[in-house]
């Protein structure tokens, strides 16, 4: 783990030291056979390591459930024996709660990746937490139907990482949220209790809806291993424009109008600036060091929408039924906003290959900045006429540091992906880090913004959480951990802050 705090420093080092013995790891292998073992260092190499190489771990075990059923012995076990356990699902998650602080178990719930039905009249979805979002994508889309959910991680992130995290993605414009999309779950609690809400029901208001807590809890109040979703009918026709703008106040100008004139269409609006673009634009470069999700070096290699330079870029998506309309209704906004200067250039994706093209400027913004240099991420939620304000001050107050700023995000949901890196240095370096916070946290604060729109608090924001929440808030959120996890065994270390710093200022 890199520890930039004395808490999580204290942590790694009482943790490093070995907590299970080889009598439960005997106990473990006949709870889930010997294969769903893993205590080799290089095999559990992957499940110490988070997607940005930022974050490791030392656990020397993790284990392979196969079922509900060997989730419940596991962590009735671990809870007698008071062993930590750190829930993994696709590992993509970006503030560090996928993976260990010291020697936690890791359980990871890849093996349990079964769809168990697609209801194709009512669109209700019940599967295993362990199933890749986009295997799901590609198994509704077969059948009529699209998921609410969608993201860059799509490839590797599972189901319940993602309803662990509250993701949001790229369709939260359309879809909302998954505290309205997820209609029942199945959890394991810390001492094996398996708790059953997995009915599709699209109604149900029986006293309190319990599952909520689990979703955006990042394991720790329970382990998900299965889900019921509603899901949305596949759109029939779906229309991408990628236009170049001149200042962020036309960026907002032109969001206005893609409400006001395409509202019952749009599925998404996203925005990125300048430096975000040259970025996932640039040729890879090959690099020793390649952080973050593969590839090859320092540039995105994505092929640029547009030649012109403009200050920002947005996508503008409408997920419909009726091409011809829709598409009707899309060149008529461009041209409209070409012809008034908001727009300074524009195109439309005539087919699915260029419309993925175009997404692929868009998604491929993060791994190109993971292969850029050492990156500080910030995921924050502020009001929109405000939003790149906390770029352009972050970025005059890092120049001097030689550390680059970029701005990208999901616009329609006031959501900025605010990202520093240091180009060619893979070190995080405590200068850059003390000159970012606590200055972005405060910043966002004092606009009553949120500290975490979609990423969640993992290891990395803890100590900040008072910024976004009053401490009564945290005192709850501390007494739903204390009566769920009474021996806090799940994934300690994470989302809460240690007792005596809840109530910083
Ligand atoms: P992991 O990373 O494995 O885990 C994340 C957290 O959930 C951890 O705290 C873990 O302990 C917990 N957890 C995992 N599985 C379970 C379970 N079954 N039960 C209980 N707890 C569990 N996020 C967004 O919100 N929007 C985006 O647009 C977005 N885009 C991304 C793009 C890229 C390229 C990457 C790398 C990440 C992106 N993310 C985005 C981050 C996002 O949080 C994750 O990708 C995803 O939701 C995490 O799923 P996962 O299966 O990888 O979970
Ligand atoms: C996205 O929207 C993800 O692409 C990742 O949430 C954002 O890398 C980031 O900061
Ligand atoms: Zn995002």
């Amino acid at each position: 783990m890199l520890c930039q705090q004395p808490r999580l420093r204290s942590l790694a080092r009482l943790w490093r030291r070995r907590l299970h013995t080889d009598l439960d790891v005997q106990h473990f292998a006949s709870i889930v056979g010997p294969s769903g073992v893993l205590t080799e260092p290089a095999d559990l190499e992957p499940f110490n390591t988070d997607w940005m190489g930022k974050y490791k771990g030392a656990s020397r075990l993790a284990l392979r459930p196969g079922s509900t059923q060997e989730v419940s012995r596991i962590l009735a076990h671990c809870n007698e024996r008071r062993l930590p356990v750190v829930p993994q699902g696709g590992n993509t998650g970006l503030v560090g709660g996928s993976v260990p602080v010291g020697d936690e178990i890791v359980l990871s719930l890849s093996r349990m990746n079964r769809v168990i039905s697609l209801d194709e009249h009512a669109g209700n979805l019940v599967c295993e937490a362990g199933c890749v979002l986009e295997t799901l994508q590609e198994h509704a889309w077969a059948r009529g139907y699209t998921m609410p959910l969608d993201l860059g991680a799509k490839g590797s992130c599972q189901i319940g990482g993602n309803i662990a995290t509250n993701a949001g993605g790229l369709r939260y414009l359309r879809y909302g949220s998954l505290h309205g999309t997820v209609l029942g779950l199945e959890v394991v609690l810390a001492d094996g209790t398996v708790l059953d809400s997995l009915t599709a029901l699209r109604k149900d208001n029986t006293g309190y809806d319990l599952k909520q807590l689990f979703i955006g809890a990042e394991g720790t109040l329970g382990v998900i291993t299965a889900c019921a979703l509603a899901l949305p009918r596949a759109p029939q026709s779906v229309q991408l424009a990628f236009l170049g703008v001149d200042s962020y106040e036309a960026v907002l100008r032109t969001f206005g109008a893609a409400r006001r004139e395409l509202g019952e269409v749009l599925s998404a609006i996203e925005f990125l600036d300048r430096e975000s673009f040259e970025l996932v634009t640039a040729p890879p470069q090959p690099t020793a060091t390649d952080g973050g999700g593969g590839g090859g070096g320092g540039g995105g290699g994505a092929r640029r929408p547009l030649e012109t330079s403009c200050r920002h870029y947005m996508l503008i998506e409408l997920s419909g039924s009726d091409a011809g309309h829709d598409g009707e209704k899309l060149g008529r906004f461009l041209e409209a906003l070409l012809a008034d200067g908001t727009v300074v250039d524009g195109t439309i994706a005539h087919d699915s290959a260029q419309s993925a093209a175009i997404w692929r400027v868009r998604e491929g913004i993060t791994g190109a900045l993971g292969r850029a240099g050492a990156v500080y991420k910030y995921d924050v939620s502020i009001p929109l006429h405000e939003l790149y304000d906390l770029v352009e001050d972050t970025r005059a107050r890092l120049a001097p540091l030689g550390a680059e700023v970029t701005g990208f995000g999901h616009l329609g949901d006031g959501n900025l992906h605010l990202n520093v890196y240091t180009p060619g240095v893979f070190e995080q370096r405590a200068d850059v880090l003390g000159a970012i916070e606590p200055f972005v946290y405060e910043w966002v604060a004092a606009r009553r913004g949120s500290i975490s729109a979609e990423h969640g608090i993992g290891v990395m924001k803890p100590n900040y959480l008072h910024m976004s929440k009053a401490p009564p808030m945290i005192e709850l959120m501390r007494g739903v951990k204390a009566l769920l996890d009474p021996h806090n065994i799940l994934n300690p270390g994470k989302v809460l802050p240690p007792a005596e710093s809840a109530s910083e200022t």
